[in-house]
C-alpha cells in the first residue's frame, strides 16, 4: 500500500475545478405573483375578474433547468382580472400559471419558514400565489394586488452521495468501508426502487449521506435492466462518486473487457445519453482495487487523461464516444477492501460538498440582490428624462 501513497504524492495534485464548471441545479429561487384584481364599475354595480393564481404542478421528466429556461427572470406572474365594464359587467377572471416542476420538489416560503407544497407524486399541485379579488360593491370596486411571494423549489434528496459504476466495481464494498453502520434502505414516495443509503460520520459530528444504486449497465439509458431507474436518482444526489475497477469491466463473457479508462467514458456516455445536465454536478474519481497485482502500472497508462478527458478520446472507441464530458475534480486510487486511502475518500467528498454549498450561497446572495434592484425598478416604473 505504501505504492499507493507514493504514487498518489506523484499525481493527481491538481486543485479542484470545481469553482469553474457549469452547475445542475437542485433549488431554484423564484419570485411568483398572483394576478391583480379587475376594477369594478360602481355605476352598475359591476365586479371585476379575480386575478389568476400561480400553481406548481409535479411532472416527471421536468427538471429546474427546464423552468429557468422558460421564466429567464425567474418571475412568474399570473394574469391580471378584467375590469368590469358596460359590456361585461362581470370581468373575467385572470390568467392562471401553471408552471410544471420536477418530481419530488418540495416548495418553501423562506420568509416565513413554512413548507407550502409537497411534490412528490405526478400531476400534484400547490397554489404559489393567489390572485387578487375583483372590485365589488362590497370594498370600493377596487380590484386587489395578488399575493407576492419568494418562493424555493428544493428538489428533495435521496441522498448527498450518489455512487456511479458498474457492477463489481466495488460500490457496496466502498460504502461498507467509508459508514460504520450497515446501509438502511430507505423508501421515496416520488421512486419505484429503493436506494441503500448509508451515513458517513466525520469525527467533528458532520454527517454526508451517500447512495449506493442498483448497478448501472452498459445501455442503462436505453432502459436494458434497472439503468434506467437508477440514472433517475442520480438526479437526486448533489456528487458524483464515480468508482471504476483498475482493470475495468466486462458485463458478460460475451461483452468486450473494457479497460478502466473505457470504462469511465462508457459512465460518461451513460450519463450524458440519459441526462447531460447529470454531467454538471460535482463529481469525484475512485480508481478501485489497487492492492491488485499489475494496479499501479495499469493505472499508470491513463492516470493523465483522468483529469482531462477530452486528451484521451483518441484512445476511446468510438460506440463509447460522449459528446459532453464529465469533469473530474478529484482522483482518487484506493483499496476498498483493505481499506486503503478510504480516509482521502471522505475527505474529498466533503471537501467538494463545502465549496459546492459556498458557491450555491454566494449565488443566493447574488440573486437576491438582483431580485431586490428589479423589483424597485419594477416599483418605480418607466422613468421619463
Ligand atoms: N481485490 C479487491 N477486490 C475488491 C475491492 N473492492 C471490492 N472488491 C470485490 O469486488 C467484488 C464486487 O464488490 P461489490 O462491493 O459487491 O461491488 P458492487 O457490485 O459495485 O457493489 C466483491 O467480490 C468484492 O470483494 C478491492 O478494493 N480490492
Ligand atoms: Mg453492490
Amino acid at each position: 500500500m505504501v505504492f499507493i501513497q507514493s504514487f498518489l504524492l506523484k499525481s493527481f495534485k491538481k486543485p479542484l475545478r470545481y469553482s469553474l464548471r457549469g452547475r445542475f441545479l437542485d433549488t431554484l429561487r423564484l419570485t411568483v405573483k398572483g394576478g391583480h384584481g379587475g376594477n369594478g364599475l360602481p355605476k352598475y354595480g359591476g365586479a371585476g375578474g379575480q386575478g389568476g393564481a400561480v400553481y406548481f404542478v409535479a411532472k416527471d421528466g421536468t427538471s429546474l433547468r427546464d423552468v429557468v429556461a422558460k421564466f429567464s427572470n425567474k418571475r412568474i406572474v399570473a394574469g391580471n382580472g378584467e375590469e368590469s365594464s358596460k359590456a361585461r359587467i362581470l370581468g373575467r377572471r385572470g390568467t392562471d400559471q401553471r408552471v410544471e416542476v420536477p418530481l419530488g420538489i418540495r416548495v418553501l416560503d423562506d420568509l416565513e419558514g413554512t413548507v407550502v407544497g409537497e411534490l412528490d407524486e405526478e400531476g400534484k399541485s400547490c397554489l404559489a400565489a393567489g390572485g387578487g379579488s375583483g372590485g365589488c360593491s362590497g370594498n370600493s370596486f377596487l380590484g386587489k394586488a395578488g399575493q407576492l411571494r419568494t418562493l424555493t423549489l428544493d428538489l428533495k434528496l435521496i441522498a448527498d452521495v450518489g455512487l456511479v459504476g458498474f457492477p463489481n466495481a466495488g460500490k457496496s464494498t466502498l460504502v461498507k468501508a467509508v459508514s460504520r453502520a450497515s446501509p438502511k434502505i430507505a423508501s421515496y414516495p416520488f421512486t419505484t426502487i429503493r436506494p441503500q443509503i448509508a451515513t458517513i460520520e466525520y469525527e467533528d459530528y458532520r454527517q454526508i449521506t451517500i447512495a449506493d444504486l442498483p448497478g448501472l449497465i452498459e445501455g442503462a439509458h436505453a432502459n436494458y435492466g434497472m439503468g434506467h431507474k437508477f440514472l433517475k436518482h442520480v438526479e437526486r444526489t448533489r456528487l458524483l462518486l464515480i468508482i471504476v475497477d483498475v482493470f475495468g469491466f466486462q458485463l458478460s463473457p460475451r461483452h468486450q473487457t473494457r479497460n478502466c479508462l473505457e470504462t469511465i467514458y462508457a459512465l460518461n456516455k451513460e450519463l450524458e445519453l440519459y441526462d447531460e445536465t447529470l454531467l454538471d454536478k460535482p463529481c469525484a474519481l475512485v480508481i478501485n482495487k489497487m492492492d491488485q497485482q499489475g494496479a499501479i502500472e495499469e493505472i499508470c497508462k491513463y492516470d493523465r487523461y483522468f483529469q482531462s478527458l477530452e486528451d484521451g478520446l483518441d484512445l476511446c472507441p468510438e460506440e463509447l464516444k460522449p459528446s459532453k464530458l464529465l469533469t473530474i475534480d478529484s482522483v482518487i486510487p484506493i483499496s476498498a477492501r483493505s481499506m486503503t486511502e478510504v480516509e482521502k475518500v471522505k475527505q474529498e467528498v466533503r471537501t467538494i460538498l463545502d465549496l459546492k454549498a459556498e458557491e450555491e450561497q454566494q449565488r443566493i446572495e447574488n440573486s437576491d440582490r438582483e431580485a431586490n434592484l428589479r423589483e424597485k425598478l419594477h416599483e418605480r416604473g418607466p422613468k421619463v428624462v
